[in-house]
Formats: C-alpha cells, structure tokens, sequence
C-alpha cells in the first residue's frame, strides 16, 4: 500500500464501525422493545488513528504490506455491559451470528494483564461492501462492564501521560484500584437478579404507558373530543395508582375500544 493512501485504505473501516455500532443497538432496542433486559448497555466504536496505527507498527515490526492482516484492531468496537455475567452472553451471542467470522479471543478476564487490564476482546471478520465489490476485514470488539471500563479509561489516559512508563507508585494504586473493580463487579453480580427485576419491570411499565398513549392518539381521530377526554382522565387516574396491574388491564380494555372504532372505521 502506498502510503498516500491512508484515507482511503480507512474508508472501509469506517464503514465496518459504523454498520456495527447500528447492528450492536439493534440488539439492544430489541430487547428493550420486548420488555427484555438487554446484555448489552452502551455500544462505542472507533477507527485506531493513523499514528496509533504507525506506532503499533513499529512496536511490533510489522511491515507496511501486513499491516492490515496484523493490525486486527483498526476497527475497534466496545460493547458496555452491567454485569460480568453478560459477557458471556454478549460473546456467544456474536459467534451465533452469519454476519461476523470469529478469528480469535483474548480472555482477559481470566488471564487478568499484568497492568490490571481486564477485558473480553474478540477478532471478527466482517465484510462490507464498498465500490470495488466486497471487503472483507478484521474487527476488534471488546467486551467488558461499565466497572472494567471506568478503570481501562482512567489507566489508558495515564499511559497517555506517561508515554508507557507509569511511575511506580501510580501503578500500585492503579493495581489497589483494578482490585476493588473486581470486588464491585462481584458485588454488583451478587444482587444481579434484583437489579434485572427492577429494571425490566421500569422497562414493561414504560412500554405499556407508550402503547397506551399510542391507542389514544390514534382514536382521537376516530372519536369525540369528549370521549377522548375521558379516556384521558382514566389513564391519568390509573397511571397516579402506580398500580401495574391496574395499567395493564386499561390497556387491554382500550385496545378492544381501538379494535371497535377500527371496525367502525372501515
Ligand atoms: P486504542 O487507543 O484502544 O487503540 P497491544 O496491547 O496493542 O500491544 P494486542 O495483542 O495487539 O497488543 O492487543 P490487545 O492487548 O489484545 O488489545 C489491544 C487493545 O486493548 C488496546 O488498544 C487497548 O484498547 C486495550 N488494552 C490492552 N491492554 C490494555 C491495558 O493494559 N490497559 C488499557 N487501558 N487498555 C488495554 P491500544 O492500541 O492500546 O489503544
């Protein structure tokens, strides 16, 4: 490869992050949609910079003709979950797919790096189409909880700042510090099941008052004013309960009142 040709040797790349980053929220509002709780909590993605890029390359002697087969994280994508637990399910869920090949893993989670670093990292193929026909290249994905990230972050910046060379009494503390992320996670882990319960019914109670209010907006083309009024004032009394189940029941009885004004309609 020339190198003149940075641009748009990354092109693709850039394409890859993001038809990712889309396909990764996908499976979020999925699940948020189905009132489910969703592995996955934040998606970012990047595309390495092109110093980031020359300097890997020089670390590791890699000459410019591989840089693409051994640079595996010029496209890099983060997946941010809640919980360790939804790691796994977040990895599996990516091998299932037809859409990414699984090159390699790297547990970081097990085998902990010597910095402290914690992390799930997967290299997937994946092909995007661009003008000259179909790519076909590498994408790191990193996985890891909002805890892991919150130190990765904070440490990666360091690094910055000290070119790689952390004094060592900033490392100690960073290594006190990977330490109690751990014991957070497994804290966190520990009320796992009471956190998902909380959440998912926040989630069912705002998906319910969405339908509700979506019923209602379309029969106010199809009723009264006066009608849709109390309809309105209802919902607002049930809605003041805080009483699921009474919402539930409110928004069974409208949407049988929405199928007859449907019918009416035709
Ligand atoms: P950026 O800014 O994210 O692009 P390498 O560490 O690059 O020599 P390798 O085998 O290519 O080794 O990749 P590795 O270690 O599996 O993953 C590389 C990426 O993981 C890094 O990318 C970081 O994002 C993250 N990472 C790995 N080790 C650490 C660590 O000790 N601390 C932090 N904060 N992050 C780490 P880049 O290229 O460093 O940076």
């Amino acid at each position: 490869m020339e190198i003149q040709l940075w641009r748009s040797m990354l092109c693709p790349y850039e394409t890859a992050v993001r038809e990712l980053i889309v396909k990764f929220e996908q499976i979020r509002e999925e699940h948020k949609n189905n009132d489910l709780y969703s592995p996955i909590e934040q998606v970012t993605g990047r595309v390495k910079t092109v110093s980031s890029i020359l300097e890997k390359m020089q670390r590791k002697q890699i000459p410019l003709s591989n840089m693409e087969e051994l640079v595996e994280d010029i496209a890099g994508i983060r997946l941010i979950c809640q919980f360790e637990e939804d790691i796994e399910v977040v990895s599996a869920m990516i091998k299932k797919r037809s859409d990414m090949v699984l090159k390699l893993e790297k547990d970081y989670l097990t085998h902990i790096k010597q910095s402290g670093y914690r992390s799930y990292h997967m290299i997937v193929y994946y092909t995007v189409e661009t003008i000259d026909g179909p790519k076909r290249l590498q994408v790191e994905i990193q996985i890891r909880t909002m805890a892991m990230n919150f130190w990765a972050t904070i440490e990666h910046s360091l690094q910055y700042k000290y070119r790689g060379d952390i004094p060592e009494h900033v490392a100690d503390r960073l290594c006190n510090a990977a330490d109690a992320i751990i014991s957070l996670d497994r804290e966190m882990s520990s009320v796992r099941n009471e956190i998902m319960d909380a959440q998912i019914s926040s989630l069912f109670q705002s998906n319910l008052v969405r339908d509700i209010l979506n019923n209602i907006e379309c029969m106010y083309r199809q009723t009264s004013k006066r009608e849709i009024q109390k309809i309105q004032m209802e919902f607002l009394r049930i809605y003041n309960t805080k009483d699921i189940r009474q919402l539930e029941h409110f928004h069974h009885q409208l949407d049988i009142l929405a199928e007859g004004y449907q019918a009416q309609s035709l």
